[in-house]
């Protein structure tokens, strides 16, 4: 960065959120010797998605050994694909082995945090006050869960939850549970279900492409091997088959016409027209899009799962929900015992509900509307010192969002050198560099496979798909190191 050379300074520093990216932050702090931090976190524990998601079949798609901190590899993941309990208890015991619990506040929601006289000054919904001369927002993505706009759902005469909010008290067994959604979650709770319950009915608006994926689990051998030689973790993490399978998937979203894309495509119809034996439940579970243009759902097994006589399809709109069930757009009755809302997140509420007010008392609701947008996912014009981790506009999709965490704290560890060597006082990006990234992610975006033509929680209030729009590669080049002409830092 620009400099004007100061003295240097030990900045104080506030994470807020204790998941994923919280920990990230947290360990890659104190690592670096930085011990004055607090990490506020409003639930009781850390975890973030990995917390607030318990529903059964609960399965990150992205394999174990990726979806892992590079620091603090995990040679007992019990399978390719690691569970949510399994995720969760991942994090904790991270969280443990550095020792954060003394930097957490838990209990503890941010409810409003201002830049004032050169400081964020902070306030939870408790009342507890503090000031930070930087902030790192690690307040996740898929946060707030989404709960349909259907009329009578509040007639429904059995238990009836959000699958970010699973009711655990609620028997299952011999039920006949309705599942409306056919997201990741849904498609993961429809497998985890068929054969528990009675019946599983499965609500679709609209069905979904399927990615055939293995899930085996490691052998207690396999973990031996992993413990007695991380390397062998690395050449599953950094597998010539991994990373080029993640680059060839950003390649086809990138360009819709490109030969990686056709090969997902066939991947996917292939799935379908093998796996599915009969035309008419086959047809049911075609989607009239593109494959990829909502979040490709990775599933070894949802296909032979919905093909057993316990397990129905109902495709199409829902005209209203009555006491005993799912009354469809064409009049059919679907009834039920318990109703599972597995509709998805507000994927838009980055930071929110959290009053953010910066430089000159600008509202991060005004600066946000109609759509949230940030550099690289970590910075805006008019917020000194405010970072974010997986912020709007970065990568999310069918790879590790942790890689994507750790590129961009590097990134931020740049910009926390630039204000503790006392170049700057507060670095802020400039509006300029904002305007002209958003400029061309958006005419990008508009020609990603994201914007193809469905509807999902990728699209913005705008219809223009929210999410990095370049390669995976690009990604890594533009979070290598600020550029000192996209930040003005002041002295
Ligand atoms: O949510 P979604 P999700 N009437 O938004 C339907 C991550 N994740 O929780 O397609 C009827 O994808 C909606 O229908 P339609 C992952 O990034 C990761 O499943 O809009 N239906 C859709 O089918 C994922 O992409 C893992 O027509 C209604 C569904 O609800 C993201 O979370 C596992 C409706 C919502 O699908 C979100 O997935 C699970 C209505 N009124 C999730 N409103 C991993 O393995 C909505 N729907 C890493």
């Amino acid at each position: 960065m620009a400099s004007t050379q100061s003295a240097p300074k030990s900045l104080r520093i506030a994470v807020i959120g204790a998941g994923m990216a919280g920990i990230l932050a947290a360990t890659r702090l104190l690592e670096a010797g930085k011990h004055k931090f607090v990490v506020y976190e409003k639930a009781d524990r850390v975890g973030g998605t990995w917390r607030e998601n318990t529903y059964p079949g609960l399965t990150c798609d992205v394999p174990a050994h990726a979806y892992t901190y590079s620091f603090a590899p995990n040679p007992e993941w019990s399978s390719y694909l690691s569970p949510g309990a399994e995720i969760q208890r991942y994090f904790e015991s991270v969280a443990e082995k550095y020792a954060l619990d003394k930097f957490m506040k838990f209990g503890q929601e941010v409810t409003r945090c201002e830049w004032k006289n050169g400081r964020w000054e902070l306030e939870t919904a408790k009342g507890l006050k503090d000031t930070a001369d930087v902030v790192i927002a690690a307040t996740g993505v898929l946060h707030h869960p989404s709960t349909p706009d259907i009329p009578g759902l509040d007639t429904f005469a059995g238990a009836c939850f959000h699958s970010a909010q699973w009711d655990h008290s609620v028997a299952l067994d011999g039920k006949r549970v309705g599942i409306i959604g056919s997201g990741s979650t849904g498609v993961q709770i429809v497998s985890a279900l068929a054969g528990r319950a009675s019946k599983v009915i499965h609500i679709q608006r609209t069905p979904q492409w399927i990615m055939p994926t293995p899930n085996d689990p490691y052998t207690e051998e396999q973990k031996a091997a992993f413990r007695a030689n991380p390397a062998l973790i690395d050449e599953i993490r950094y597998s010539e088959a991994y990373t080029s399978a993640v680059r060839r998937f950003t390649e086809a979203i990138v360009d819709p016409d490109s030969p990686q894309m056709r090969e997902i495509e066939a991947i996917v119809q292939k799935n379908l027209e093998d796996s599915v034996k009969d035309p008419v439940l086959r047809e049911k579970l075609r989607p009239n899009y593109r494959a990829a243009c909502k979040r490709l759902i990775y599933s070894s097994d949802y296909y032979q799962k919905v093909q057993r006589p316990d397990v129905e399809v109902a495709i199409g709109g829902i005209k209203q929900i009555e006491p005993n069930g799912v009354r469809m757009a064409d009049g059919s009755l679907q009834e039920v015992d318990v109703l599972v809302l597995a509709t998805g997140f507000h994927a838009d509420r980055f930071v929110r509900p959290m009053r953010l007010i910066g430089r000159d008392g600008t509202d991060i609701d005004a600066q946000w509307s109609p759509t949230p947008s940030a550099y690289l996912g970590i910075s805006v014009p008019g917020f000194p010192n405010f970072f974010m981790i997986n912020g709007p506009t970065g990568p999310v999709g069918n790879f590790s969002l942790i890689d994507i965490a750790e590129r961009q704290w590097g990134y931020i560890e740049h910009l926390l050198a630039a204000l503790e060597s006392g170049e700057a006082r507060s670095v802020e990006l400039k509006e300029e560099t904002l305007r002209a990234y958003d400029e061309r992610r958006i005419a990008a975006a508009r020609k990603t496979i994201f914007g193809s033509g469905c509807n999902s929680w990728y699209l913005d209030a705008t219809g223009v798909p929210a999410s990095w729009p370049w390669s995976y590669d690009a990604f890594a080049e533009q979070t290598a190191k600020p550029r000192d002409e996209d930040y003005v830092c002041a002295a």
